[in-house]
């Protein structure tokens, strides 16, 4: 992998992952619909809207391996999931396949599988619950994936993440959270191991709390460093604090399941 190019590098984790990533590929490009604020003078960027197919070909081109972040984060109305995460998403896979790139590393979420219950531990071979429009778009994300690593052989990692951070921030986030070096270790399995073909793995670092069994990352060598349990004692301190989500707290998706909740399931 030599030019890498690096989606929605503008926003959280997209600038968490520009610096960690710097120097360990000859080329990095980064775009966004925006430039980033704390963009270098070193750096390439060239902004793109990810919905309009003309200007995802122009980023894509040259490119070998793509990390995907761009697209709309958190739950949202439809118009704006449907235009950033579903054809956006689209047409990145679609460019990318036609420009000749070989790996694809999607940022899907914890939000793809949000509804089953934290009782349950699951692995990377569920079928997908996703706990709100955001969720939806994670899970077509995976879908379109598969069908370009399937159908015309781009090697494709779709990630999981939990809670990207430099610290777990509540008690739901030490089952989920990662150390963003943790996850750069991840992106660098899915841009680099010879054997990926379509992988899924759990955007999660090495938590004793975790829901996720996330085996199918440690097979391709993943050693997270980041422990949430180290944060125990002061997370419970800031738990302490919220108001308590009884639908939330039950599911691992938390408030992104109680938002709009109106189910009315008996037993
Ligand atoms: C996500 O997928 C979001 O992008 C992030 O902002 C957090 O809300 C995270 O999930 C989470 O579940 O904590």
């Amino acid at each position: 992998m030599q030019t890498i190019l690096i989606t929605g590098a503008a926003g959280d984790v997209g600038s968490r992952l520009r610096k960690l990533l710097k120097g360990v590929y000859s080329r990095l490009r980064i775009s966004d619909i925006r430039k980033p604020a704390d963009l270098r003078t070193d750096e390439e960027f060239i902004a793109a809207d990810l919905s309009d197919y003309g200007q995802v070909e122009k980023i894509t081109a040259g490119i070998d391996g793509i990390v995907h972040l761009g697209g709309y984060s958190v739950e949202g109305p439809w118009e704006t999931i449907h235009k950033s995460n579903i054809v956006g998403c689209y047409n990145l896979f679609e460019a990318a396949y036609r420009a000749g790139v070989k790996r694809v590393v999607f940022a899907s979420s914890n939000h793809a599988v949000g509804f089953y219950p934290r009782d349950r531990k699951i692995g990377v071979d569920v079928t997908v619950r996703p706990d709100s429009r955001y969720g939806v778009s994670k899970a077509f994300g995976e879908a379109v994936g598969a069908l370009y690593a399937d159908k015309h052989g781009l090697r494709v990692t779709c990630i999981r993440i939990g809670n990207v951070n430099d610290r777990p921030l509540d008690k739901r986030r030490l089952s989920i959270w990662i150390k963003p070096e943790d996850l750069a270790k991840l992106v660098r399995i899915g841009l680099e191991h010879p054997d990926i073909r379509f992988e899924i793995f759990y955007g999660a670092s090495g938590n004793d709390a975790a829901w996720w069994d996330n085996s199918n990352a440690a097979r391709f060598g993943y050693r997270p460093e980041g422990r949430s349990e180290e944060f125990r004692a002061e997370v419970m301190v800031e738990q302490a604090k919220l108001a308590s989500d009884p639908i939330g707290d039950r599911f691992q998706g938390g408030p992104f399941c109680s938002d709009e909740y109106d189910a009315d399931w008996k037993g």
